[in-house]
This record gives structure tokens, C-alpha cells and sequence, in this order.
């Protein structure tokens, strides 16, 4: 009998550590491999997919040809229950799109072959992800055939990592890089980071934060350096560090990091030589100069041309490139911030290096959760512009809200600049169709960290995987990034498909509405910027206020940026700035960004603007009640973990929303002095209780880097 007990419990703790072991914490993310749940299609895919060859130039099985190997191996073993033979060839033609391009084509026969050509091993690695990922979302057979090249060449993450392993303005955790372990211990995460970023078409990684620390660019921190990257290598994904301007004093022991001194070039040069030793084929600089404190070659009365030329000089006999950020504005400049960086960089068009780039955030405040285009796309038609879009939700609820951004950087990929005629667009200033400047490149800051799931949100994963795929190929839409995603990290089934689908596509205008509606920006709160805080106004400076971008007085509300007021909207070419700048004719989206609106102006719907303020609050709490009930209806269809994750991330997310309403609206109310209309729910508690309201230890403020 005892015997029986223990036995029993032997098998009661094996059942439970398996159950452990195989419950979906999302580390997978979408590289789940499970096998295809349609028994037709998992046979059909079985039958077509006889063996699959890797067919490149030199037919050699490079570390990366391994890295494909060994993912098809596992991919299709995992989806299709069977072992799939996969061999290396030498390709017949070449294949249309560059280097990184691949083209499938399906055999003929009873056991076919599947050919997946490339000109390079690495458009092999991202052909072998393109056929996993058809499986994976259940495509017919036929289109198993599928064909790619990216349209930006450089495709990174930016990750703002400190070297404490602090993230700044991350929410899922520390830091990936365990530099205190490195360069010897090798955290198998680092490949399977890799590899997620391999099957999304990435190929840079920024490993440190732009707020630099010159510690990164010394021989002690090199060798690490290097062990990551030779990780990433058969990934295709290049290492990039930040580049703290004022190294050489800091860690070179000169007087000055003045760009036109000869001994600070020396270091410089001497520098990029070290870093190349130990990471041959490094990808370069991401610089932040002069904005918010950081040094810069202003501080030696020098201009950012000077700053980006000296280090692009360093790495230009290595085939390195600097990245420059535009995201500039000054201490003393009483002007408007939205105005500041186009004011800046437009001059100096045409006076960088050819290997250096300038990285521009997607608008001109910053990863406002809505931003009109910046205004310095289209406006530098001699320097390689990157768009900086941020992944992490500084602004749009941290890892705790859900907000699916493909929609978001999609309307600012398509904003027409007029720069060279109509069809301008964003998108093909920056993948080069417009100026035809050679190299392009595009930029995400990253939302990854040490969480079990990567990302903290279960469903934030889906806007890494988002970045990458726009990066990869614009002109694909959110609404198929966010059917591949939620197939490939939960199910086909339609009957989960279409409700997750649904969510994830109305979750930024969700987000847009219960916190910053119609162009209003900048009213979170102070630091951590997590809440509202539009009552911010004392914060060290004018412009890190609420009340600066605000405005809201007896009058009404909105920041006047035409011409009788900042005129930002002077910065656009005429074609856009006649719509910004006329109030008639802006989209309300983005009113209150260009325009002070008197309260009770009728907007299009007929309604007084107070109320369609409201009236928007309101809606954004509504449709988060409303994926409440959505989630609740997929347990059991949806693995109990996850479910259970998401289902209190949204309570959460439900009362942070209604938070955001009510203090909004009860502060704009003591200047429109109207009642709320008909639909709003009034506030649980006065004004003073939102007001004061502190948030504790905010994960991702700098406070607590
Ligand atoms: C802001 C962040 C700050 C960053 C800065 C930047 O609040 O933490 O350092 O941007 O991009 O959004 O440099």
C-alpha cells in the first residue's frame, strides 16, 4: 500500500514536471513548429515536401547553410511529425533581388524536392524561415513557392541597454546581454534571439543603449563584444554599438573629444581598428549628440557633419557606418521642439560622409503613441535618412497595455512628403526609390528583455515581429502581419484567428483614444511616463511639460503650429502643409497637434470638440471592455497560460484606461468648464486624487537605470 502511495506520487510529479515542461510560456514566440493541426494539409505539405535542397552559389555548407539546416530540420520534424532530408547544391541562376534574396520553387514527383535558392547563404537562411513560415500558417501547398528580397538593406534593432543590464524604457526584464558572464559563458538565448530575428528578416543589432557608455569600446568589453557577434554571425545579423562622443577623454585619457583635433581622429582610427580586430565584419555607430545632455561636437563649437564625419572617417577602410540621430533640441532654443531637429539638420545636407547615416524618429516630438510624418523625411535629399520607430511601448502602456504598432509606423511609412512630386512617400525616401542614394537602412527599438515570453505582454512579441517584417517589406499590410503572427504563436483555428486578428488591429487607435485623442501629445506622466499627466508643469523645462503642448486654456486646447503660432507646419512642402495648416482641412487625428481649437467648435461628426474629446476617452475604455469579453471566449482555445496572462493584462489594462479618462477629462473640464456628454461615465474620484498619484519604480525609468 505504501509502495503504492509512493509510486503514485513518482507518477503524479513526473506528470507535473512534464506538463511544466511543455506549458506555452511564450519563449518560443512564433518559431513554435507544432504540428500542422489539419491532417489534409499536414499531409498534403508531407507529400510535397519531399526533401529540400539549399542551393547557392558555392553549394558548400557555410555555419549559416547550418543554421538553415538545422532550422528546417527541426521546423518540419516539429510540424509535419517526420524527418525531412535537407542538402546543400550549387544554384543554377542567379536569383532576382540581391544578396539576401531567395526563390522556392516545388519538385515534381513522389518524393520532391524543394529548392530554395539564393545568391548569398543568408537569403538561404531567410528562404528556409519563408517556408517554415507558410507551414506554420497553414498556406496551400502551391504557395509553399514563395519568393523575397528586403527593400531596406540594413534592418535593426536599436536595444537601450545599459551595461548594468538596465533597459532603459523596457518593460520585459534586464538586459539580454549578460556582460558580467561574458565572454565565456554563451546563454543558448543568444542564438535563439538570432534566430527570431533571422526569421523576420533582421540583420543589425544595436546592442547598447544611445544614452552610451564608453566602457563598451574597451578591450574588456571588446572580447564580449565579439562573442555575441560571432553568435549572431550564421544569423546574418551584424553587431553595432553606441558611441559615447566623449570616449576618448573618458577611456582614451586626452583632453579634449574635439572632431577636428588630429589626436582625437588618431583615437578614433586607432579605436575602429581594435573594434575590427575582434569583430570583422562590425556593423558601426549609433550616435546620440548634443540631445538630453549627451556630449557632442557642439560642445567644441563644432556641428553634427563634424561629429559624424570624424567617426565615419574611423570606419570607412573597414566598410562601417555611422548612424547619427536627429533626435536633437537644444537647452537654451526657446522654439518649438516639434521644429527643432529639421531646423538643425537641414542645412547641413549634403556635408556628410557617404557611409554615414542620420536617424530620424518617426515623428518630430518623440514616439508620441500619434505623430504627423517628421518633417525631415523628404527634406534631405543628399544624406541616407533611417527611420527610428520604437517597439518598446514607452508611451502606449509599457508591457502592461496592448497596442499592435504595425498600423501605426504603416501610417507613417505612407504619409506622402511631396518631396519629389506625389507618391513620395515615407517609405520610399527611406528604402531609397526616391533619392537612389545607394545604402538604406531602418531602425526599431527593441522590446525584448530576460522574460520568460521575451517581451513581458504576450502579445507584444507581435509588434518585434512586426518591425521586422515592414523592415523586410513595407508595402505588406498589418492586417496580414497580424494574421501570420497570430497563427504562427496560437492556432489557425479561424475561430481564434479572427477575434486575436481583430484586437491586435484596433488596439493603437484604442490605445490613441483612451490617452493622447486628436493630436493631443505629450500629457503623460513625468519620467516614467507610464499614466496620464496633463497637469505636468514643472519638469526642469519648458518643453518636457504637459501644459507646452497642451495649451489648454478658457479658449480651448491644441498647440498652434501654424503660421500664427510656431509654424511647424512651414517645415512640410506646400501640398501638406496647406492640410496640416488648415483646420478645416487637417484629419482630426492630428488637430489639436497643429491647431489651438476653441471647446466648442463643431467638429465633422456635429459635435462641440469637448465632446468628441470625451466622447473618444470613452470609446478607448469601451473597446478594451470589449477584448475582455473577446479573450474570456477563447479559454481552451488559447493554452491556459497564456490565456490566463492576457486575461489579467487586459483588467489591468481596463482600469489604466479608465485612469487615463478620468483624469483627462477632469482636468480639461476645469478650462472648458462643459458637462460631460451623454455616454461618458463621470469619474470614480475628484481631479485631486489623479493628480496626485504616484507611480512607484516604474520598470524602464531612467530613475532606475
Ligand atoms: C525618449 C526617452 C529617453 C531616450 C530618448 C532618446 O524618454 O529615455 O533616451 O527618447 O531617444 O523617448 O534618446
Amino acid at each position: 500500500m505504501k509502495a503504492l502511495r509512493i509510486l503514485l506520487l513518482f507518477f503524479t510529479g513526473c506528470g507535473l514536471t512534464l506538463s511544466l515542461a511543455r506549458a506555452e510560456d511564450g519563449y518560443r514566440l512564433w518559431l513554435r513548429y507544432d504540428p500542422v493541426a489539419d491532417e489534409t494539409l499536414r499531409s498534403a505539405y508531407t507529400q510535397a515536401v519531399g526533401r529540400v535542397v539549399l542551393a547557392t552559389p558555392d553549394g558548400t555548407e557555410s555555419p549559416t547553410i547550418a543554421a538553415a539546416r538545422a532550422e528546417l530540420v527541426a521546423g518540419l520534424r516539429g510540424l509535419l511529425g517526420r524527418e525531412v532530408a535537407v542538402e546543400c547544391a550549387k544554384v543554377s541562376a542567379p536569383v532576382s533581388g540581391g544578396d539576401e534574396a531567395y526563390a522556392i520553387t516545388l519538385g515534381q514527383g513522389s518524393a520532391p524536392t524543394v529548392v530554395i535558392a539564393a545568391n548569398r547563404d543568408v537569403g538561404a537562411l531567410y528562404g528556409a524561415f519563408a517556408l517554415l513560415r507558410q507551414v506554420q500558417t497553414a498556406r496551400p501547398v502551391g504557395e509553399l513557392a514563395v519568393s523575397g528580397a528586403p527593400r531596406i538593406k540594413r534592418r535593426m534593432l536599436n536595444h537601450w541597454d545599459n551595461l548594468t543590464r538596465f533597459v532603459e524604457r523596457g518593460q520585459a526584464g534586464f538586459s539580454l546581454w549578460n556582460w558580467f558572464e561574458l565572454p565565456e559563458v554563451i546563454d543558448p538565448r543568444y542564438t535563439d534571439y538570432a534566430r527570431a530575428c533571422a526569421s523576420i528578416g533582421l540583420n543589425g543589432t544595436v546592442l547598447t543603449n544611445v544614452n552610451a557608455n564608453a566602457t563598451v569600446l574597451t578591450e574588456q568589453y571588446l572580447v564580449k563584444v565579439a562573442a555575441l557577434a560571432d553568435v549572431f554571425r550564421p544569423y546574418g545579423v551584424r553587431v553595432y554599438l553606441t558611441a559615447r562622443f566623449s570616449a576618448p577623454k573618458e577611456i582614451g585619457g586626452l583632453p579634449t573629444a574635439d572632431p577636428l583635433d588630429p589626436a582625437v581622429q588618431a583615437w578614433w582610427k586607432t579605436k575602429a581598428e581594435e573594434i575590427y580586430r575582434h569583430v570583422p565584419d562590425f556593423g558601426g555607430f549609433l550616435v546620440k549628440a548634443n540631445s538630453e545632455g549627451q556630449p557632442g561636437p557642439q560642445d567644441y563649437g563644432r556641428n553634427h557633419a563634424d561629429g559624424a564625419n570624424l567617426l565615419a572617417d574611423a570606419l570607412a577602410p573597414h566598410g562601417g557606418v555611422v548612424i547619427w540621430r536627429a533626435f536633437v533640441y537644444s537647452h537654451e532654443a526657446p522654439d518649438d521642439r516639434a521644429k527643432q531637429a529639421y531646423t538643425e539638420f537641414t542645412p547641413l545636407d549634403g556635408t556628410f560622409r557617404a557611409n554615414v547615416f542620420v536617424q530620424v524618429k518617426n515623428g518630430a516630438i518623440d514616439f508620441m503613441p500619434r505623430e504627423p510624418f517628421h518633417p525631415l523625411f523628404g527634406a534631405m535629399p543628399r544624406t541616407p535618412l533611417a527611420p527610428e520607430l520604437q517597439i518598446t511601448q514607452e508611451y502606449l502602456g509599457g508591457a502592461l497595455q496592448l497596442a499592435f504598432l504595425a498600423p501605426m509606423w504603416k501610417e507613417t511609412l505612407e504619409s506622402d512628403t511631396f518631396c519629389a512630386g506625389a507618391g513620395s512617400t515615407v517609405a520610399r525616401v527611406i528604402d531609397g526609390s526616391v533619392d537612389r542614394l545607394g545604402d538604406s537602412a531602418i531602425a526599431g527599438v527593441s522590446n525584448v528583455g530576460t522574460d520568460r515570453n521575451w517581451t513581458g505582454h504576450p502579445l507584444a512579441a507581435a509588434n518585434w515581429y512586426a518591425f521586422g517584417r515592414l523592415a523586410w517589406d513595407h508595402t505588406v499590410t498589418s492586417e496580414a502581419i497580424a494574421d501570420e503572427w497570430t497563427r504562427m504563436t496560437f492556432s489557425n483555428d479561424p475561430t481564434v484567428v479572427a477575434p486575436v486578428t481583430a484586437m491586435l488591429l484596433a488596439s493603437h487607435e484604442t490605445v490613441v483614444n483612451y490617452s493622447m485623442p486628436l493630436g493631443l501629445h505629450h500629457i503623460m506622466a513625468e519620467g516614467h511616463h507610464y499614466g496620464p499627466g496633463p497637469w505636468v508643469d514643472d519638469a526642469g523645462r519648458a518643453d518636457w511639460t504637459s501644459v507646452y503642448y497642451h495649451r489648454a486654456n478658457e479658449d480651448g486646447v491644441g498647440f498652434d503650429r501654424t503660421a500664427t503660432g510656431s509654424n511647424a507646419v512651414g517645415q512640410y512642402r506646400p501640398e501638406v502643409a496647406k492640410v496640416f495648416g488648415d483646420p478645416k482641412r487637417c484629419p482630426e487625428k492630428f488637430l489639436l497637434w497643429f491647431h489651438h481649437v476653441p471647446w466648442d467648435q463643431p467638429l465633422a461628426s456635429g459635435r462641440p470638440l469637448w465632446d468628441e474629446i470625451a466622447l473618444h476617452y470613452q470609446t478607448g475604455v469601451d473597446a478594451v471592455r470589449a477584448w475582455e469579453k473577446t479573450w474570456a471566449a477563447l479559454a481552451g482555445k488559447v493554452d491556459a497560460a497564456r490565456h490566463a496572462h492576457v486575461a489579467a493584462l487586459l483588467k489591468r489594462q481596463e482600469a489604466d484606461a479608465r485612469f487615463w479618462r478620468d483624469g483627462c477629462l477632469l482636468y480639461f473640464q476645469t478650462f472648458s468648464k462643459r458637462p460631460l456628454p451623454a455616454g461618458v461615465e463621470p469619474a470614480e474620484h475628484p481631479l485631486d486624487h489623479y493628480r496626485n498619484f504616484r507611480l512607484h519604480y516604474v520598470p524602464g525609468d531612467p530613475a532606475m537605470r
